[in-house]
């Protein structure tokens, strides 16, 4: 039996203000004027794995066109639209970025280990990445010379151990596969990053909106996204989520963005507009000049744009859409920008029982299956990172400088 309460600490620091709006006061390089040299570390290696609709697409940008980050490849799987779709998205936003036959793509899992298949072309269209006029068509197809498992296997272990993480931005299918034909790769990896997961009362004060025919009393006790208790990613396969978040060697080096961190990355109107024209650069000569969209940042709005629309109609969240999944690249390769309430750790269970489904009879029958209960660990005790809040101005200002790194590609260019 799953004790369900609720221990993590009650204490909840003050949260970043909802609607920062970008700031331009600092370099956005982040480097100081003057001769003194930065110390250079080594980029991170990254594989991705991701079922390519509107926020996995920002995880792209940003994991393929960050300096700190060297991108390994990607395996795509079902869950915003079928395999099909997604592995065609991923392949769809790497031809956008310039990198269609830099970075390898294999297609991974279409279904999970042991459930049918859930979609979601209510929030990601029946593509899974609807409402773009402008997203390119692919020249290239997935690669087939290794399955996915075995493509994200071998890039991992070409890496130093200690050095290579695996961020997972839908369900973990591909990713438990792994470890189960490769169990030695929970010690070799550097760590592990999952967008998924909703943790709920009170662990922070991300808005969630109020759910389509629901009053306000009834979402007040909702957490999910997809039934009241669970979010997507983990709905799906919940024993995929449970038998990587309960490996202990692998949760002892996993950070988790479940819905209440990723709540509070909402790409408001002010920050649809910044990223269409591009952040001011502070450089001494650009200051106060807004430049037209290219056609990398109007493919990227866009697809903010369709966002933001179902996450109104849908979630009645009208600040904008969350950016659930670029946060699990960059709590892979910067995980200072996020805080931590002092380095707490928990223990991560996945509710696998009760009923489960894509009828709304089931989805809104009680079942607690797809919950991930966290329960706070002991200082210094090794567990899975829960981080309650992230500094949402460098957010923007990475993604910012991704878009502006994409306007070089012919993409762009021959626009
Ligand atoms: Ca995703």
């Amino acid at each position: 039996m799953i004790d369900t309460t609720h221990a993590f600490a009650t204490q909840v620091p003050p949260p970043y203000p909802i609607h920062t709006r970008i700031t331009t006061k600092e370099d956005p390089t982040g480097h100081r004027k003057g001769k003194r040299k930065k110390k250079m570390s080594k980029p991170t290696p990254i594989w991705l794995d991701c079922d390519t609709g509107h926020d996995d697409a920002f995880a792209i940008l940003l994991a393929a066109l960050h300096p700190s980050v060297k991108l390994l490849g990607i395996s795509t799987i079902y869950g915003n639209a079928p395999l099909s779709h997604t592995t065609t998205n991923t392949l769809a936003i790497l031809k956008a970025l310039g990198l269609e036959q830099d970075i390898p793509v294999y297609a991974g899992s279409s279904q999970p280990f042991c459930r049918p298949v859930a979609l979601a072309p209510d929030i990601h269209g029946e593509s899974g990445l609807d409402g773009t006029s402008c997203l390119p068509v692919p020249d290239t197809k997935p690669r087939t010379d290794d399955s996915a498992v075995g493509a994200m296997f071998k890039a991992l272990s070409d890496e130093e151990p200690g050095s290579a993480w695996l961020v997972c931005t839908g369900a973990l299918t591909n990713a438990a596969l792994m470890f189960a034909v490769h169990p030695e790769m929970a010690g070799h990896i550097g760590g592990l990053t999952h967008m998924g997961g909703a943790i709920g009362g009170g662990f922070t004060d991300a808005p969630m909106g109020v759910l389509k025919g629901h009053s306000e009393e009834e979402q007040a006790g909702r957490f999910g996204n997809w039934t009241p208790f669970a979010e997507f990613n983990v709905y799906i396969d919940p024993e995929s989520a449970r038998a990587v978040l309960s490996n202990p060697v692998i949760a002892a080096k996993t950070t988790i963005c479940p819905l209440d961190l990723t709540h509070q990355l909402l790409a408001t109107e002010s920050v649809q507009a910044d990223l269409l024209h591009g952040l001011q650069m502070s450089n001494g000569d650009g200051v106060g000049k807004r430049k037209g969209p290219s056609q990398v940042r109007k493919l990227f709005v866009e697809i903010l744009t369709f966002f933001a629309q179902t996450y109104a109609d849908v979630f009645g969240l009208i600040e904008g859409p969350p950016l659930h999944d670029p946060l699990a690249v960059a709590a892979a390769f910067i995980p200072g920008i996020f805080e931590d309430n002092g380095g707490e750790r928990f223990e991560v269970e996945v509710v696998t029982e009760g009923a489960h489904g894509s009828s709304e009879d089931v989805r809104e029958g009680g079942s607690q299956c797809g919950r991930t209960v966290a329960t706070v660990l002991g200082k210094g005790m090794e567990g899975v990172r829960i981080p309650r809040s992230v500094d949402r101005v460098r957010m923007w200002r990475m993604i910012d400088e991704c878009l502006a790194r994409a306007e070089s590609a012919p993409f762009s260019r021959e626009a």
